[in-house]
């Protein structure tokens, strides 16, 4: 299944055709849950594979094994992606199960569920640098164009996979309908790794001891992950991804963003991200808090900046 320069559509978002098919987008909204499914939910580009990496560990009691034989597309398939239903049928065990679909399509086959869900939000400004990286690599998704290009279609929503508003809202307003929701993001993993492992794995009442907690982080640590095929990528052929653009496991930083935004971006992005943003209460952490420097002299030097400095300090 090659299809590199095949788009499909359904209900108005864009999916790469290499690895969606109008079949398997069917398969995935009217998919069948067991209650002992664990779903892993992300817009591209936001922690998904640290995500499948922590899951795998917690369930297997920190035992590395697994994360280290099994690709992460096999051990937590994306329910959307066409080789779905063979990779379960051939599977054993507790499922973990991954998908970027928004909410809306897959509310219906949700209802009623009590697989656990988990959804991992990242600030907007590192996902759009971390996934134009991405098209410039993966010769199954369009070609990124300028930064300039690639930002304005990741603001619209023009995307594959759909707009990130849509995607983080429609989540996380509808977590009251799902029986086990957690709600996590990059940045807390990025900033204290331990404490996020714990929420895991008391959200899916897999309790750790400290040796099984310690053998998962250093498992999943940025380091470990580059270097482990299973989860780098590297195992896929240089025809669909091409190794010599980049790496998939690229900076792993929470406030990369800095490095590519011009302040222009940045205001145009501060603009359109306060507007739809408005009838949301989720925070973002847009850059290292020691990064930062002092709020007071900040905003005694630039008081147009405050709002500004106030949801990223804060948020
Ligand atoms: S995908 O293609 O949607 O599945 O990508 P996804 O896994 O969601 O996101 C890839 C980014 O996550 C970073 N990553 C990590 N950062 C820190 N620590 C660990 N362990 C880790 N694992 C993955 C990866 O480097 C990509 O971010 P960028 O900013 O491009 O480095």
């Amino acid at each position: 299944m090659a299809r590199l320069d095949v788009t499909e559509t359904f209900h108005d978002i864009t999916f790469p055709g290499h690895l969606h098919t109008e079949e398997s987008l069917h398969y995935a909204s009217h998919f069948k849950f067991q209650d002992t499914d664990t779903l892993i939910v992300t817009y591209p580009k936001s922690g998904t594979t640290w995500m499948q990496e922590i899951v795998t560990l917690v369930s297997s009691s920190g035992d590395p094994e697994r994360a280290q034989t099994q690709p992460n597309w096999a051990r937590a398939p994306w329910l959307e992606q066409y080789y779905c239903p063979d990779v379960l049928k051939a599977s054993q065990g507790r499922r973990i199960l991954t998908t970027h679909l928004p909410y809306q399509l897959l509310a219906p086959a949700l209802t009623g569920s009590k697989a656990k869900v988990i959804y991992v939000a990242r600030n907007p400004k590192d996902v759009a640098v971390s996934y134009y990286h991405f098209h410039k690599m993966a010769r199954f998704l369009p070609e990124a164009g300028t930064f300039s290009e690639f930002l304005s279609a990741f603001l619209k929503g023009t995307v594959h996979y759909g707009s990130w508003f849509d995607h983080v809202k429609g989540w996380t307003s509808n977590a009251r309908n799902i029986h086990h929701f957690l709600y996590i993001t990059y940045e807390e993993m990025s900033l204290d790794l331990r404490a996020s492992v714990e929420r895991v794995s008391g959200f899916l009442q897999c309790p750790l001891v400290e040796e099984e907690l310690t053998s998962t982080m250093k498992s999943c640590s940025f380091n470990s992950m580059s270097e482990n095929s299973m989860v780098n990528y590297t195992l896929v052929p240089q025809e669909i991804i091409d190794h010599t653009k980049g790496k998939f496991m690229r900076k792993g930083k929470i406030g990369d963003w800095v490095n590519t935004f011009s302040e222009e971006q940045r205001c145009i992005f501060d603009a359109v991200y306060t507007s739809r943003m408005a009838d949301s209460s989720l925070k973002f952490v847009w850059c290292v808090p020691e990064q930062e420097p002092p709020l007071k002299s900040r905003r005694d030097t630039d008081p147009h900046q405050t709002h500004h400095i106030l949801e990223r300090t804060f948020a």
